[in-house]
């Protein structure tokens, strides 16, 4: 039977470890499925919007060769929604969510990956700020 894997991310500022968990993820099925969280997600979350637009960010990891399928991630609240509408299998974040969606068990896999050291959206950002 073919599998189909969700994950959820932002993707601001692409970098290696965004592709490394995609690249991950993918290997888990044969359909990955990846949410983008739109910019009011992230301006909720995180108070303050991205640097690329959600478009921008959508496009880039669409644009993948192991990503299938791309949707905007509208609320932390909906993932339940989005396992059951993408009919996923596997759900896949990286080990920052450790736990956080062991509440999905009872409709799907739920696997958690190691994060890529060293590297992080944030810190680009702190970083190009100095220089
Ligand atoms: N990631 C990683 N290694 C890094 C940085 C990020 O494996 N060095 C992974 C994260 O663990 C996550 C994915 O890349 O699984 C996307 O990370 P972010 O863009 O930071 O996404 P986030 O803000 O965690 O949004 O509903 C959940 C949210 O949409 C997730």
């Amino acid at each position: 039977m073919s599998k189909r894997v969700i994950t959820f991310g932002t993707f601001d500022v692409f970098h290696v470890g965004h592709i490394n968990i995609l690249e991950r993820c993918a290997t888990l099925g044969d359909t990955l499925i990846v949410g983008v969280s739109s910019d009011d997600l992230n301006h909720k979350k995180k108070n303050r919007y991205p640097i690329y637009d959600q478009e921008s960010r959508m496009k880039i990891v669409q644009s993948l060769k192991f990503v299938d399928e791309v949707f905007f991630e509208l609320s932390l609240e909906k993932k339940r929604e989005y396992i059951e509408f993408y009919k996923a299998d596997i759900l896949a974040m990286g080990d920052d969510w450790e736990g956080k969606f062991d509440e999905f068990k009872d409709i799907c896999e739920v696997i958690y990956f190691p994060r890529t050291p060293s590297i992080s959206t944030t810190e680009i950002i702190e970083i190009t700020k100095n220089i």
